[in-house]
């Protein structure tokens, strides 16, 4: 998730307190941000440390808790190969996916982005995914086809306010089916996990704040990378930030370990002793949407497990 302002910091210490939900696969339950707030993504506002510096700002998933994941991940890919079910050795998923487009407007019809910003929305994800926008970049194999785009006009919904409730509404589509709604709240997006499909189908998708779409007016963030961040944990992928500097932080060997998010396009900045500069140009990082342009092997290599263990 990535977010706007520097308010949602509050807004995720409020959640948090308040929720009983999901410990993923230890069938404990903890007091933690629901499942459709995993992982936000805050793009506080403008500065230095805009989206650095501010640990406590979202979900942590432990180190237990990864490693969970990482092991159902593992037993769920052992089961499908053993059904022919996966890609070929050497071979990663690759797909098409089926985009919906929701347009949550004010009962005014505040929040509107055209066709055409919708169009360019599917171009730059296609790019993305595509490993377009740098020689270092992987091709994940991915493409996105918009399936159908919806517009609503509903106050609360345009505020992201019962949010469950809309989505629940208003999904479409298989576990394959990217639905992205577009609100106007205080965060860039927010994602759900493929892992989290089975238990909440019916909310799978990211909410993407509507200004950032191509040509918006969400300044610095507004060529449509928004996008590309949530659908990447909709993909699976953590931040780059995750777990800080360890050796393990995202679970992608090629993502060298960052102490916390940036902010802007800072080169040459390296927050961990551990190898590497911080991976500032990588989509799972906070940086501005121009600073953004690749995806690495070890993230498309990710992804593909992923799809094949929830999504294919
Ligand atoms: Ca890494
Ligand atoms: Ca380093
Ligand atoms: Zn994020």
């Amino acid at each position: 998730m990535r977010s706007l302002f520097t308010r949602p910091r509050a807004l995720a210490v409020l959640v948090a307190g308040s929720a009983l939900a999901f410990s993923p696969l230890s069938g404990q339950a903890t007091a933690q941000l629901p499942v459709d707030q995993v992982n936000p993504c805050f793009a506080p506002a403008e500065g230095p440390s805009a989206r650095g510096g501010h640990g406590a700002d979202h979900r942590e998933l432990s180190v237990a808790e990864q490693k969970a994941i990482d092991a159902k991940t593992a037993q769920l890919l052992a089961a499908k190969k053993a059904r022919g079910l996966a890609p070929a050795p050497g071979k990663l998923a690759a797909a098409n996916v089926p985009v919906y487009i929701h347009v949550m407007r004010s009962s005014s019809g505040a929040g509107d982005v055209t066709a055409t910003q919708i169009n360019q929305q599917i171009a730059e994800l296609n790019q993305n995914f595509a490993g377009g926008e740098s020689s270092s970049a992987a091709n994940t194999g991915f493409t996105f086809t918009l399936a159908g785009t919806y517009r609503y006009n509903n106050s609360t919904w345009h505020t992201d306010g019962q949010s469950t409730t809309y989505r629940s509404q208003t999904r479409k589509g298989g576990k394959n089916a990217l639905n992205i709604w577009l609100v106007n709240f205080s965060y860039l997006g927010i994602a759900t996990f493929p892992w989290d499909y089975s238990s909440n189908p019916k909310i799978d998708g990211i909410r993407v704040q509507y200004t950032s779409l191509p040509g918006g007016s969400a300044t610095n963030f507004n060529l449509g990378k928004t996008a590309t961040h949530e659908a990447g944990h909709w993909f699976g992928l953590y931040h780059t930030f995750q777990g800080g500097c360890t050796s393990t932080n995202d679970s992608v060997s090629d993502t060298p370990a960052q102490g916390s998010a940036s902010s802007g396009c800072p080169t040459g900045r390296n927050s961990c002793s551990l190898p590497g500069l911080d991976p500032i140009h990588n989509y799972m990082d906070y940086s501005y949407d121009s600073c953004y342009n690749q995806f690495t092997p070890g993230q498309s290599t990710r992804i593909s497990n992923m799809w094949t263990a929830y999504r294919a």
